[in-house]
């Protein structure tokens, strides 16, 4: 057995001298002094040797054992060594592509409103905002909307408590701003809004800008001016746009605007109901009873004012055909915006 000793010792050192990387030195450490390695086994065996023999094979066995970590841990430093000069355990390669990040990008909603805010911006609007609770007063009746308007009605109002609701527009947000400030005045007042309403073309929560010039002398050719610039620049110069009378609370007198069909260009289709027009947003010159809500006299100022879904412009300008597509967050959607 002391000859098999010597053998494999041999063997050893000639494996040791092979060895060049951590890899392999593990092997090696495996081969001799794991479980089934070459030592346990020599052990093993020990307990057939003759009493006699015994001490000297066992001596063996243990200077063969102290040889193999002496030696492999003296490799193990060397190796270490060599591999932190390298520049780390890790070989990395530069030339592998990198890991993409994807970028987050707006919302489609909020991309709109945006572009739609610097419109008016651009025309010399100011950015308003204000509570999304409001008092009956704030929400109604400052804007001319009397207790048995339809509009009151709890089929379209959320109502948090007897004189509080969610606001069902952003209107009340202009009646706070003449308040606290005298004309001349021209803000706008983009936000969430809320109503008891849901289908392909409602959700109980969507967004609005309603914008409001108070001046002396403002007229329905401002209105018709600013209204035009909006369009042209949110749908295209190309895009014409027509005038139909309409009824408001809060405007007198009012209209309805609409828009060349996006989809048929004016031709007739689904989406316009064979009329090629497409109902954009509403406006009209501010009622005298809204001034005097908020202690404006009426017959120094003139006001124009207007309102529009912001969901509405972006199904129109991207050719969405069912608003809940905006607020599933499905990214395969958002993601093409
Ligand atoms: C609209 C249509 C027409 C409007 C009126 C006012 C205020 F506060 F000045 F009276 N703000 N917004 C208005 C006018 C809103 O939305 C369809």
């Amino acid at each position: 057995m002391i000859e098999t000793i010597k053998q494999r010792w041999a063997a050893f050192d000639a494996s040791m001298a092979a060895v060049s990387t951590l890899d392999q030195l593990n092997r090696l450490r495996v081969d001799y002094l794991g479980k089934k390695g070459c030592v346990p086994q020599f052990l093993k065996d020990l307990r057939g040797v003759s009493a006699d023999a015994k001490p000297a094979v066992g001596k063996r066995i243990n200077d063969l054992k102290t040889h193999v970590e002496t030696a492999l841990e003296e490799k193990t430093r060397v190796l270490e060594a060599k591999s932190d000069e390298a520049g780390g355990k890790e070989f990395f390669d530069v030339s592998l592509p990198g890991k993409k990040e994807t970028a987050g990008s707006l919302h489609p909603v909020a991309q709109v409103m945006e572009e739609i805010v610097s419109v008016f911006y651009g025309l010399g609007f100011g950015v308003e905002e204000g509570p999304e609770i409001e008092t009956d007063y704030y929400n109604f009746e400052a804007l001319n909307i009397p207790k048995d308007h339809p509009a009151r009605d709890m089929q379209d109002t959320f109502y948090v408590e007897e004189d509080l609701v969610l606001r069902t527009h952003t209107s009340p947000v202009q009646i706070h701003v003449m308040e606290r400030r005298q004309p001349p005045l021209r803000i706008i007042a983009p936000g969430k809004v809320y109503r008891h309403d849901s289908d392909v073309t409602h959700t109980p929560m969507f967004h609005q800008i309603e914008g409001l010039m108070v001046d002396e002398n403002v007229s329905f050719s401002n209105l018709k001016g600013i209204m035009d610039v909006f369009v042209h620049r949110v749908f295209g110069e190309r895009t014409k746009l027509r005038f139909r009378p309409s009824f408001f609370p809060f405007t007198c007198p009012s209209a309805e605007v609409d828009i060349q069909c996006v989809m048929c260009l004016g031709k007739g289709c689904r989406v316009c109901s064979n009329t090629g027009w497409l109902e954009i947003l509403g406006a009209g010159m501010v009622d005298p009873a809204v001034f005097r809500s908020v202690n404006y006299d009426p017959e120094k100022w003139t006001g124009l004012a207007f309102g529009l879904g912001i969901e509405r412009v972006a199904m129109l300008k991207y050719g969405i055909n069912d608003i809940r597509l905006f607020f599933e967050n499905d990214l395969r959607f958002l993601k093409q915006f």
